[in-house]
């Protein structure tokens, strides 16, 4: 493969990628309007719909592709928001002081900043429950069973078997426990590849994928999410050293774990390649043109410079 490791795939995956993260805002801003001005729905409104690179939903509206499903269907327009909904709960989170205290989020206030820590607690509960509501009203048009399973994914993903877990584990990390391999894979795992597996799933089975395909789907999306964090890690490194003197990246400055420390930059190179390449090899079994935005998704989470 050439440099950006796309070489082969004629694929115009930007255009792919505005159009359905068009859709999908369309689709947001329907979901959450903003007819009552109160700041509780203004605080939801100013996560949802400002900004965000909507790869989570996208996933979920390719993956409806790739098992033959109408992207532009309700159902799988429905669990493409959801998991963006459960993602923007997920950040707003993340950011509040007695998490990981952060005040910037996308290059502007942080939601607890711009609306007080109450209600941006209140805005990320109120995400993850709208969430749920979104899912059920939006299946009407599938098979009830599908639907279940699709909330089922969404619950697993998003509770003490996700989200919820992964965060405890790096929070734990952070206050002194040592973490190793299997505990950084663990936190990744949870925190990021559990989300973006089941907004992969739900679209598949809302689609109506077939058992083995949806598995598929699953272990590409899960080797995705983790291919997403340790190539972060090695920019975080060589971003770093390219910059001497300047600011180091937040992880590395705190002391965090990360793939680099544990495997040395060249193994944690490695491992990414080994990622990708199984990511794709999950896709062999699909008909090639509709595996292309999956591939090019993947391709380019590996072979970014920033
Ligand atoms: C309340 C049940 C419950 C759970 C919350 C706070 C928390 C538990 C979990 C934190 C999850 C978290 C913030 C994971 C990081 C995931 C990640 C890779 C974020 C960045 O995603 P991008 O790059 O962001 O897709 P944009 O801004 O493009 O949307």
């Amino acid at each position: 493969a050439g440099e950006d490791g796309l070489d082969g795939l004629d694929f115009d995956f930007e255009q792919y990628m505005t159009s359905k993260a068009a859709a999908v805002n369309e689709a947001l801003d329907r979901a959450l309007p903003p007819r009552h001005p109160e700041r509780l729905r203004e605080s939801m409104r100013y996560s949802l719909l400002a900004g965000g690179k909507r790869v989570r939903p996208v996933l979920a509206l390719a993956a409806c592709e790739l098992v033959g499903g109408d992207a532009s269907a309700a159902a799988p327009l429905a669990v493409a928001c959801a998991v963006e909904m459960v993602h923007a709960m997920s950040l707003v989170h993340d950011d509040l002081p007695c998490m990981d205290d952060d005040a910037l989020r996308r290059g502007r206030p942080a939601n607890h900043v711009a609306f007080g820590v109450a209600t941006a607690l209140l805005a990320g509960d109120a995400l993850l429950a709208l969430a749920f509501e979104h899912v059920a009203r939006g299946c009407g048009g599938v098979p009830a069973e599908r639907a279940l399973r699709a909330v089922v994914e969404l619950g697993s993903a998003v509770g003490a078997e996700g989200l919820a877990a992964g965060q405890a584990a790096d929070l734990a990390g952070e206050g002194g426990a040592a973490v190793g391999l299997a505990d950084l894979e663990y936190i990744h795992v949870h925190k990021t590849a559990r989300l973006l597996e089941a907004a992969a799933v739900c679209g598949a089975v809302v689609g109506g994928g077939a058992d083995e395909e949806v598995e598929s789907i699953r272990r590409y999306a899960c080797r995705v999410g983790l291919l997403f964090q340790v190539v972060d890690d090695v920019l975080d490194v060589t971003r770093t050293s390219e910059q001497l003197g300047k600011t180091a990246g937040k992880d590395l400055a705190a002391g965090k774990a990360t793939y680099p420390k544990l495997m040395g930059v060249d193994g944690a190179r490695a491992y990414a390649a080994e990622l990708v390449a199984s990511a794709e090899a999950e896709l062999d079994r699909f008909d090639a043109g509709r595996a292309a935005p999956l591939r090019h998704l993947a391709r380019l989470i590996a072979y970014r410079q920033k």
